[in-house]
């Protein structure tokens, strides 16, 4: 087994708890950051798999109560533990957030990145440690390609897309100058029931565990035309960790090569506690009916649309299929139900819990 000390930043999120697991599995030493929080306390799916890690895995999970904003406090932390591998997942990762923080955002994703690679580079560690990148399919924009790879040009057009091009970009200056081992995963969009809320598959999950259990009649959303390549996070993380053990540092894109609408999901995930939906009307006016009963359960809101979109996405991960053998495991149906059947397993668990309604 592995005796190496890993630093996760953004461990409490989605990603960071799956990697959390796979790397005390390995047998690693694991350090995270977590932000401090002092009105509220820590409640969301995935840091709460994070806390009951830390109390299982009493010295194997070291949590560290910090940001990736302070260089001060990332020079101590590194100066007293250097680190033999460092996943850098923190980030402002809502997209749509990015139009109305766009220097936060890339104050957080971008200089974030540099930061953490300075902090390397000032503490003269690039010999001994192995740093990876959250880069993201977002970078890719516009694209007119049926589909993309680590040979797409990289189009951004929002500002979360604009700064992790420029975390990519520092991430292989580091990789090219400085001979760190830096390393861009360029993930396409991946879920779990560990997803924040405002992220349209698990709203859509999450909502419909509410219709499911009459706690509420429909669900407001923008773009349903919009077209992503959706897979499952833990298998996500999975790859990143492989990405970490080669023996060279390279980009590599992980994708499950299939695109669908988010019109696609809403239905699959209705289809999960036997709703059929039929659409009639069209733009705004469209609305998603339950065929048996004729309610209307899916309405368009024009405000949750974005400033720019993109509209299409698929992945081909051929490369990490031949030098990582990597494949996604989970299929598309299994991750929504996994995700609809958590989410009303977590209302039943905790009915009186006060729930935001996600307005993003
Ligand atoms: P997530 O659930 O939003 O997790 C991000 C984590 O970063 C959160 O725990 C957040 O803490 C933390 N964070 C934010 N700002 C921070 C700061 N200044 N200092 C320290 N921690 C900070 O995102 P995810 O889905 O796990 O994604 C992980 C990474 O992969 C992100 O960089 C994302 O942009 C990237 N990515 C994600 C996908 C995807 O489909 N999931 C695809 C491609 C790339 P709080 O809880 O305190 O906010
Ligand atoms: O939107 C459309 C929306 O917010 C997906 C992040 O992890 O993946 C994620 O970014 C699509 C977009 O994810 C609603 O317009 C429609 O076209 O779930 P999302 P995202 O923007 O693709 C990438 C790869 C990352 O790197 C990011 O960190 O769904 N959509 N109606 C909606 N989206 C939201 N959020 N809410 C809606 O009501």
């Amino acid at each position: 087994m592995d005796k190496r000390k890993a630093l996760v930043t953004g461990i409490g999120g989605q990603d960071g708890s799956y990697l959390c697991e796979i790397l005390l599995q390995n047998g690693y030493t694991v350090h995270g950051i977590i932000r401090n929080r002092t009105t509220s306390d820590y409640t969301t799916v995935a840091v709460s798999h994070v806390l009951a890690a830390a109390e299982k895995n009493q010295n194997k999970l070291v949590l560290h109560s910090g940001d990736i904003m302070d260089p001060y406090f990332l020079l101590s932390l590194f100066r007293e533990h250097s680190f033999d591998e460092v996943y850098h997942l923190a980030a402002q990762s809502h997209v749509g957030t990015s139009f109305k923080l766009q220097l936060y955002t890339c104050d957080v994703n971008a200089l974030g990145t540099l930061r953490l690679i300075q902090t390397i580079l000032t503490l003269g560690l690039e010999k001994k440690t192995k740093f990876y990148n959250a880069c993201s399919s977002e970078t890719f924009g516009q694209t007119v390609k049926d589909y993309q790879d680590e040979s797409t040009p990289l189009c951004p057009v929002s500002p979360y897309a604009a700064a992790k091009a420029f975390s990519y970009w520092i991430t292989s200056s580091a990789r090219i100058t400085h001979g760190l081992f830096a390393v861009n995963g360029i993930l396409f969009n991946h879920e779990s029931p560990r997803r924040g809320l405002g992220f349209v598959t698990r709203k859509i999950t999450f909502a419909i565990a509410q219709i499911h259990l009459g706690l509420r009649s429909c669900i407001m959303l923008g773009n349903l035309n919009a077209r992503r390549d959706w897979g499952h996070a833990r298998d996500y993380m999975q790859g990143a960790y492989s990405m970490m053990k080669q023996d060279a540092p390279d980009d590599y894109v992980l994708a499950t090569g299939k695109t669908r609408s988010v019109r696609d999901f809403v239905v699959t995930a209705f289809q999960i506690v036997g709703i059929r939906l039929e659409w009639s009307g069209s733009g705004i006016d469209e609305v998603g009916v339950d065929a048996r009963t004729g309610q209307v359960r899916v309405r368009v809101d024009p405000d949750l649309y974005r400033p720019a979109e993109v509209s299409y996405l698929r992945g081909s991960a051929q490369k990490a299929a031949t030098s990582l053998d990597w494949k996604p495991e989970i299929s598309f149906k299994e991750l929504v139900k996994e995700m609809v059947e958590a989410d009303i397993a977590l209302i039943h668990e905790k009915p009186t819990r006060f729930w935001m309604e996600s307005k993003l």
